[in-house]
């Protein structure tokens, strides 16, 4: 279905269009839509790895939240993904909702919410009103699909990211709750007792799987989004020019359009946020279990024993070398690249501001 929107839509673009306004229009609609399709089909392909991601948080046996302030940090994740959400479809619905009003409101009669080739005649009060459900079915459908890629996105980001904060708590903590089997004895008294040690090893064993565990989800995400985003970033880009450059043209002309055009500016910026930001926010967190393993209370003399030194070594050199998401090995996926993308289009927009003038 989106495929053959995609094609209607381009065949308006070659055969129909007749202004610079007119081909921008619809080159909005359906960049959008092919590198959905194209995100879409990449997750399929690598159908595997995501279902090993959205499996990982639960199903592992090492993703310990049994303290009250770990299940506080899982919480405190689960409403950020929430949030997120929310926002998502309210600024993506608002859009679909001008967008399917101003064909309406406007004094144009029997014009549909989208450039389209269509192969029959609609210009009629019947054939207005069918031709128009139809593709606002279509279109609604089409949309919400649009949106669920990027919320699912999101939703796989998160996990990663409340994975390894769970997991530096852990790691901070583990002296702590190995202690509390052994009544709470000093720390400086219980690096004597050889089943303490045991305890703390075994503890620490599956630490150190689990670091593994994330790490190579992490990698294997990472490899798969890497083309994907890169198409991701120039879409971002260059949608992100051209509906600011419709908003600003039809503001003062139509009311609804150009509200249409602020929203869906607005859902683009939020999108790529949403990915660039908690990208970054894994890499933080990478780092941050190293961090972690510094703080772990090893200093009381636990080090002594070789492979408390080795697992710990290992910890922080594995967190050494941060993940960094990237769009093709080009660009980082951070927050700076962000604002760079948007400086980027901005420059764009004024250029083609200027080139409409003259
Ligand atoms: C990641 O860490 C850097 C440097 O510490 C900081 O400036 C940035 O805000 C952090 N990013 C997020 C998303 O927390
Ligand atoms: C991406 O980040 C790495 C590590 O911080 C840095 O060495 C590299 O230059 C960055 N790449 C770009 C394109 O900014
Ligand atoms: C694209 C579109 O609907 N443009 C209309 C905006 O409003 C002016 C005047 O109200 C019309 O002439 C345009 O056709």
């Amino acid at each position: 279905m989106v495929l053959m929107m995609i094609f209607a839509e381009m065949w308006y673009t070659v055969a129909d269009a007749t202004s610079m306004d007119v081909i921008i229009d619809s080159i909005n609609t359906y960049l959008i839509q092919t590198i959905t399709m194209f995100r879409f089909w990449n997750m399929a392909y690598h159908k595997s790895v995501y279902k090993k991601l959205a499996k990982a948080t639960i199903e592992s046996p090492y993703f310990d939240i049994s303290t009250k302030s770990r299940s506080a940090l899982l919480r405190y994740w689960v409403k950020k993904n929430e949030s997120y959400l929310k926002l998502l479809l309210l600024i993506g619905n608002l859009t679909l909702a001008c967008w399917f009003l101003y064909p309406l409101l406007d004094d144009l009669e029997y014009n549909l919410f989208i450039t389209i080739h269509t192969p029959f005649f609609y210009k009629s009060r019947f054939r207005y009103v069918l031709t128009y459900i139809v593709f606002w079915i279509t279109f609604y459908y089409i949309s919400n699909f649009i949106m669920a890629n990027d919320i699912m996105m999101q939703a796989h980001l998160l996990h990663l990211a409340c994975q390894l904060e769970v997991l530096s708590d852990c790691i901070k903590n583990t002296v702590k709750e190995c202690q509390v089997q052994f009544q709470g004895e000093p720390i400086e008294k219980l690096i004597q007792n050889n089943q303490f040690v045991d305890v703390y090893l075994k503890r620490l064993g599956d630490i150190v799987n689990q670091h593994r565990f994330i790490l190579r989800n992490i990698g294997e995400l990472s490899v798969t989004l890497s083309t994907p985003m890169l198409g991701q970033l120039m879409c971002s880009g260059i949608l992100i020019a051209f509906i600011g450059y419709q908003a600003t043209t039809t503001f003062t002309e139509n009311l609804t359009l150009g509200v249409k055009s602020c929203l869906y500016l607005s859902y683009n910026l939020a999108e790529f946020y949403v990915i660039c930001r908690w990208c970054e926010e894994i890499t933080n967190q990478t780092q941050a279990v190293g961090e972690a393993a510094y703080f772990s209370s090893w200093e009381y003399g636990l080090t002594k024993h070789p492979s408390v030194k080795s697992n710990l070594m290992l910890i922080i050199a594995r967190a050494n070398k941060p993940v960094i998401f990237t769009a093709g090995g080009m660009y980082n996926l951070t927050l700076e690249s962000y604002t760079k993308l948007v400086k980027t289009s901005y420059s764009a927009l004024t250029v083609l501001l200027r080139f409409r003038k003259s």
